[in-house]
């Protein structure tokens, strides 16, 4: 009798799974009730305001909502007060944002009661890598929503506005505030006026949506495009040609936000080969914006072939720089000190720049976890980096409340991250993709959210078949469904960390592309600090980067006490063992009780290392397990795809695993322990593989 009632349910359930593309995202506005909206003023955010209530409300059916504009000391930007009957907000963009809340948590069953919310960082922004050209760097889920190529590209059809519309309903869902639109690797042409008139058109949709346009530009555009014979930032003519350009610009989109600029880094143009400081040329541009209320972000991401340790350069080139900047530039930097590995530690400008606004880049695109194959929720990742130590003003002084103005008080606070979307169906290319999309703006929003509270939100506004989290029947649903799938989430992260990097490992990738594993690639050619071997340093003596007083040193720009922290093998996180510390194979890890994920006592790297990869392995598996077990809750499309993309993450976590292994075996010269599955790959093979189409 239980039995048939059971199957009965899942009968229902079944039946009621519509077939999804995952193109609503997480606001699939399923059988909305009638409202009654007063709201007394009228403009295009508005009327999307009251558009969206209709769309979505879950409330009581023919209940009332005021949307009131009026000031209030307690909001702050465009923050917003909400009540069971009431949006109040100081600005038209809060009422939105405000809406928007409210359905959300009507969707997720969470209390509407005084609740006051406002933004941590004032500037939220996505970066996009996308080139002219339709292709974006980095990208995994098709071309670019906003550039074609061929003929007729830069005419704007309806189809495009319709995209760029949802693209900037998606964002405004989540507070996200700003689109740079084009790769930091820039084109001079991106400044032409056919251009400009496209990015107008841009600007033009997404500005009821409350998101500016900002554009990355190259350097060296005055003489590229404008024929001058440098593009000196103390020259006359070419400070009055980007005078004339940004003129140009605000004459077609009153708005525009700024420009993003990637200066001597990777063979990008910029003010040092005209023997200028990147002070000189943040400023220049931003003395060319100022007038019209616009901003310069200027990445740190610097590095030279030639230096001992490319994790110190950004912080050895931007300190002596420190309080040079106009108060309408902002420093951007990468969240760690190398490149979106994996795990890193923060990058120690955070916090040790006292008189120059930072602003956080995180990379939601999963360049180095995986790309659009991999699942693997990034919140966790980014609320470690959020809630890191800086100690730079004393015990509590997380990289957050060193960026978010609770610490330093600049003109402008701002986060970025490199987005993650194209022209896929789902925009994500893996629909689990669309979490870290999700969470990027919700941590934009609010930087204390915690990745559980996220997790659960986007898993119940994209996956739940019934509105109204209360209904009882979901409670099937949650104990199936959303804990057990939140778990995996929550725990996804980690996972790739141990079949990928575990113990501090970083940048082993392949070449190039950064998907599969290559710690054996180190073409004599290539210059040594884009190759895995100069990373993991993995000889007979043993492995890891020494980044201690007696290596590199990078552990004095640290502030204390993390520097010796850091520095001393007995306090050193066993998370960042090998990132700053180089240990023979035999070195006996030690347990560490305060550490969740500490090693077991007595267990030589060598083993560790080997745990490390294969827990990652098997985790994976679970997560295949489990996926298989959710058929009954989802719809058959996001099924089958998701369940397809965990099969091929199976196959390459073992690759991973392999490959690693295999390699580091060598130096080694130890046996992989034996209750550990043994490798199904030959390294032989691997190395041949090309890791980029495995
Ligand atoms: C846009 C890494 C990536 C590059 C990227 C660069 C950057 O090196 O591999 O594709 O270029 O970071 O952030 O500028």
């Amino acid at each position: 009798m239980k039995n048939l009632a059971l199957m009965f349910l899942l009968f229902f359930i079944v039946s009621s799974l519509k077939a999804e593309d995952g193109h609503k995202l997480w606001l699939r506005n399923q059988n909305p009730k009638p409202v009654k909206i007063i709201c007394s003023k009228q403009s295009a955010t508005l009327d999307i305001a009251q558009q969206e209530l209709k769309r979505g409300w879950q409330g009581t059916p023919g209940a009332s909502i005021v949307l009131n504009i009026r000031n209030n000391k307690s909001i702050k930007g465009d923050g917003f007060i909400l009540d069971t009957s009431m949006i109040q907000a100081n600005t038209e963009i809060g009422i939105l944002y405000g809406v928007f809340d409210l359905l959300r948590r009507q969707g997720t069953g969470e209390s509407i009661d005084h609740i006051v919310s406002n933004p941590s960082y004032e500037l939220r922004l996505l970066n996009h890598w996308d080139n002219l050209n339709g292709t974006i760097e980095r990208g995994y889920a098709g071309r670019s929503i906003f550039w074609h190529n061929g003929k007729d590209s830069l005419k704007v059809t309806e189809k495009d506005k319709i995209l760029w519309q949802e693209y900037a309903r998606a964002n405004a869902s989540i507070g996200i505030n700003g689109a740079v639109l084009n790769n930091v690797n820039a084109s001079p042409q991106m400044m032409t006026e056919e251009i400009l008139k496209r990015v107008k058109a841009i600007a033009d949709v997404l500005r009821p949506y409350g998101i500016k346009t900002y554009l990355s530009i190259n350097f060296s555009s005055p003489a590229v495009l404008g024929g001058l014979k440098t593009s000196d930032p103390f020259n006359s003519e070419v400070i009055k040609w980007w005078e004339a350009k940004v003129k140009e610009i605000y004459s077609l989109i009153p708005d525009f936000g700024g420009f993003l600029v990637k200066a001597n880094s990777e063979g990008q143009p910029g003010p040092q080969d005209f023997g200028r400081t990147h002070a000189d040329g943040a400023n220049m541009l931003a003395d060319a914006l100022e007038p019209y209320g616009g901003i310069v972000m200027w990445r740190a991401f610097v590095y030279s072939p030639t230096s001992d340790d490319r994790a110190k350069q950004a912080y050895a080139e931007f300190m002596p720089l420190d309080g040079k900047f106009r108060d309408n530039v902002i420093i951007q930097v990468k969240n760690g000190p190398v490149d979106f590995q994996p795990r890193e530690p923060f990058n120690p400008l955070f916090g040790a720049m006292k008189k120059t606004a930072i602003m956080p880049e995180l990379q939601i695109t999963q360049e180095y976890l995986g790309q659009s194959i991999h699942l693997v929720f990034l919140s966790t990742m980014w609320e470690e980096f959020l809630n890191s130590d800086t100690y730079q003003q004393g015990e509590g002084s997380t990289v957050a409340r060193c960026t978010d103005g609770s610490i330093y008080h600049h003109k402008y606070t701002a986060i970025a991250g490199v987005s993650n979307i194209g022209l896929d169906t789902n925009w994500t290319g893996h629909h689990f993709a669309q979490a870290n999309w999700y969470a990027f703006g919700r941590l934009a929003w609010d930087n204390k959210l915690s990745s559980n509270d996220i997790a659960e939100e986007w898993i119940k506004l994209t996956f739940s078949n019934q509105s109204g989290i209360s209904d009882k029947n979901n409670i099937d649903w949650q104990v199936f469904f959303l804990y057990p799938v939140k778990q995996m989430m929550l725990q996804s992260r980690e996972t790739a960390v141990n079949y990928m990097m575990p113990l501090g490992l970083h940048h082993i990738f392949a070449a190039n592309h950064h998907y599969g594993p290559g710690p054996w690639w180190g073409p004599k050619n290539v210059r040594p600090d884009w190759t895995p071997p100069y990373y993991h340093q993995a000889d007979t003596n043993g492995i890891g980067f020494d980044r201690t007083r007696n290596g590199s040193n990078a552990v004095s720009q640290y502030h204390e006490p993390l520097s010796s922290q850091y520095n001393d093998l007995n306090t050193c996180p066993e998370v960042y063992l090998l990132w700053f510390h180089h240990l023979p194979w035999d070195y006996k890890v030690q347990p560490k009780a305060d550490q969740p994920l500490a090693e077991k006592s007595g267990r030589t790297l060598w083993e560790a290392i080997c745990y490390h990869y294969e827990n990652g392995l098997q985790q994976v598996r679970e997560y295949q397990k489990l996926w298989d077990k959710e058929k009954p809750y989802i719809d058959e499309q996001r099924f089958s795809e998701v369940q397809s993309k965990l099969r091929r993450q199976c196959r390459d976590a073992q690759i991973w695993k392999d490959g690693c292994l295999l390699y580091f075996q060598q130096f080694s010269r130890q046996t992989i322990p034996y209750d550990i599955e043994r490798p199904i790959y030959n390294l032989d093979e691997l190395e041949k593989m090309d890791m980029s189409k495995i």
